[in-house]
């Protein structure tokens, strides 16, 4: 009997993810005609991380501008307090921030941001690993001294 030998460059591993979003997922794969969960997950994984690798020789020791646009529970009361916590660790680089009622049960900030990249990266993980946070986004661009 031919004994099957296991690729051991190829790891398998479990994921819990809510209902909701693993079927949106699903439709996602279907639109674009993904045979399988794993391709697709694995083409996102490389999406990722090659658009950071690009922002991150793109803005290399400069100073940037960002917008951190995030999403979050309004009812979660606390959730407002550790956000405005965040912000003042960043004093330097948050320059305006501003909130938005989305509906009665979302909140939308969006913060304009200044400085090194690193440094916006880390407020931004800091304020995507709030619980309640649904979304947060990093968006940088040059200040526009480097462009003639
Ligand atoms: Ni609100």
């Amino acid at each position: 009997m031919k004994k099957i030998e296991k690729d051991k460059s190829i790891i398998r591993f479990g994921v819990s993810i809510p209902y909701d979003l693993i079927h949106a997922f699903d439709e996602y794969i279907r639109e674009r005609e993904y045979s399988n969960r794993s391709e697709a997950i694995r083409d996102l994984i490389r999406e990722k991380l090659i658009g950071q690798e690009w922002e991150e020789k793109e803005f290399e020791g400069q100073e940037v501008v960002g917008i951190i646009t995030y999403v979050f529970n309004h009812h979660k009361r606390d959730l407002v307090d550790s956000i405005i916590d965040i912000q003042h660790d960043f004093p330097d680089h948050v320059i305006v921030s501003q909130h938005v009622h989305l509906d009665h049960h979302n909140c939308l900030e969006v913060a304009i941001v200044r400085g090194e990249p690193n440094a916006l990266r880390n407020l931004a993980y800091k304020l995507k690993a709030l619980k309640g946070v649904k979304h947060c986004q990093l968006t940088m661009t040059t200040t526009g001294t480097s462009l003639s």
